[in-house]
């Protein structure tokens, strides 16, 4: 571009200059190293989101529509470098309230941590993951989440939500919790975590309200890295701003394991199904139907075989499974609350009370006499499954674990790079009309130029031109975002 004004033209090279440096700039690569494709994707992405976040990019000043476009694009384009950043391998426990989510939980990481009750309990969500030392992290509803979910919860036909709020009075705490940065302890005791963990999630509490998300640190958990497991709220949940979030999870969830009482296919509980095969679309061989509770049939092993055929009679359609051969590998049968007692059992962990009222009653499901428990201990254990299915968690679910985040992170960038490329190509259109008018509008001042007086004509000159340099530039950065895209096609 040809400046008469020195000034505009230095102003221009600057511009052009920070327009490089955003490109090639402090981009801290190492937060995506732990994967090489992982990594180019999202320091790309970064590329483009500091360069649509410019302020030589706004056009807000335009009143431009596609404004609010770019807002969004850039909120989903930062979601994603979180997701590069700390990739998160999710697991979902879903199903509905008292499916024995949390129970099964605890069977599977061999330790009742999360909290378990007759009633509905848990209310918000847990994560459970890998790390270096025992921790307890809580994060806490802003008043924009609560007010949505308040919402939510007093347009409900059923009222207990409010009810129950107003028994605990919870309203007398809410100015504590809400809008409370996210707070983490560390542990050096098990039992302390686990309290810790009862008073943020349980129903029984009443700061239980304000609590969005938990995450608990294991140092002894066993799946890799980067691996989390998901107790969620019931699906059912009075309160559809919860049901929603777990809803949420389901879509984005690496794998699901929908638990489901195994006495009861009902009605809800198919209808339940069904939103979860809907919800996970394109990964039904990573759904697992899991019949829980199955010591509460009157006769656990040969009841359980006859619901299996129905259930899989079920399963088996076109809107599950598809496929019975999918049905015998994707259904598994658990009985988390006995296994929980055996292992305390064999650990001399059971007080005399559970061995005397919870433990001995069970036996009598299986015809198991109380002083045959020890030869028959075996036996038991193999019936609750806990085990094979831990095992199928470890080789089948997360064994590819990280090829499916990286599948996961190029889908998604694919995605992202075409909702770019088509808001550039309409922006390039914009620009390129801009450009033209204020061309125009030039040579309509340089016509009147003679009429002038020649210190106010200048004057006028230099306005348009800088208008025009700044259009320009607007150019320029959609050229490079342009520059940056086909780059990435290269790489493709
Ligand atoms: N007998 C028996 N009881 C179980 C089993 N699993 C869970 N329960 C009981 O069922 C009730 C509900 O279990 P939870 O694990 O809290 O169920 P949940 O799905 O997490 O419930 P919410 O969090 O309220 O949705 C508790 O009283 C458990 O002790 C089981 O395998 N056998
Ligand atoms: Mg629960």
């Amino acid at each position: 571009m040809d400046f008469q004004n020195k000034d505009n033209e230095q102003k221009y090279q600057a511009d052009v200059q920070h327009i490089n440096d955003l490109i090639n700039g402090s981009i801290d690569a190492q937060r995506y190293a732990w994967d090489a494709t992982a990594q180019q994707c999202a320091v790309r992405i970064e590329q483009i989101k500091n360069l649509i976040n410019d302020k030589v990019f706004d056009d807000s000043s335009e009143g431009n529509g596609e404004q609010q476009d770019i807002i969004k694009l850039s909120k989903d384009l930062s979601a994603f470098l979180e997701r590069c950043a700390s990739p998160e391998f999710q697991v979902a426990l879903v199903g509905t309230i008292k499916a024995g989510k949390s129970t099964l939980i605890n069977a599977l990481l061999n330790y009742e941590l999360a909290s378990t009750r007759v009633t509905p309990e848990t209310a918000a969500l847990t994560k459970f993951k890998k790390a270096d030392e025992d921790f307890v992290q809580i994060s806490f509803y802003t008043d924009q989440e609560w007010a949505a979910l308040w919402k939510s919860a007093t347009s409900a036909t059923n009222t207990v939500f409010v009810e129950d709020y107003n028994k605990l009075n919870a309203d007398a705490e809410k100015s504590r919790w809400l809008n409370q940065p996210t707070q983490t302890m560390h542990f050096n005791d098990r039992e302390e975590l686990k309290q810790e963990i009862e008073r943020r999630t349980s129903s029984q509490h009443p700061e239980h309200y304000f609590v969005k998300e938990v995450v608990v640190g294991l140092k002894d958990f066993d799946l890799p890295d980067g691996v989390v497991l998901i107790d969620t709220p019931g699906l059912n949940d009075v309160v559809t701003f919860r049901s929603d979030i777990t809803r949420g999870y389901i879509a984005r969830a690496n794998a699901v394991f929908m638990c489901v009482k195994g006495d009861s296919l009902t009605g809800e509980e198919l209808q339940t199904l069904q939103r979860v095969f809907t919800n996970t679309k394109g990964k039904i061989n990573k759904v697992y139907v899991i019949a829980t509770q199955l010591d509460t049939l009157n006769n656990p092993k040969s009841d359980w075989e006859k619901q299996k055929v129905e259930w899989t009679k079920y399963l088996k359609g076109d809107n599950c499974f598809k496929s019975e051969a999918l049905v015998q590998s994707n259904l598994v049968p658990v009985t988390a609350y006995l296994f929980t007692l055996l292992e305390k059992y064999k650990d001399n962990r059971l007080t005399e009370d559970e061995e005397e009222f919870t433990l001995r009653p069970l036996l009598g499901k299986f015809r198991i006499r109380a002083r045959e428990l020890n030869a028959r201990f075996a036996e038991l254990e193999e019936f609750t499954n806990i085990r094979p299915l831990f095992h199928k968690l470890q080789t089948e679910v997360v064994a590819k674990h990280k090829e499916d985040l990286i599948d996961d992170i190029i889908k998604t960038y694919d995605s992202h790079v075409e909702e770019i490329k088509k808001l550039m190509a309409a922006k390039k259109t914009a620009q390129q009309q801009l450009i033209e008018d204020s061309k125009k509008s030039l040579d309509q001042i340089q016509a009147e130029r003679d009429q002038r007086v020649k210190e106010l004509e200048q004057v006028q000159e230099d306005k348009r031109e800088l208008s025009a340099v700044v259009k320009q530039l607007k150019n320029a950065t959609t050229q490079r975002v342009e520059e940056v895209i086909a780059a990435i096609r290269n790489k493709n």
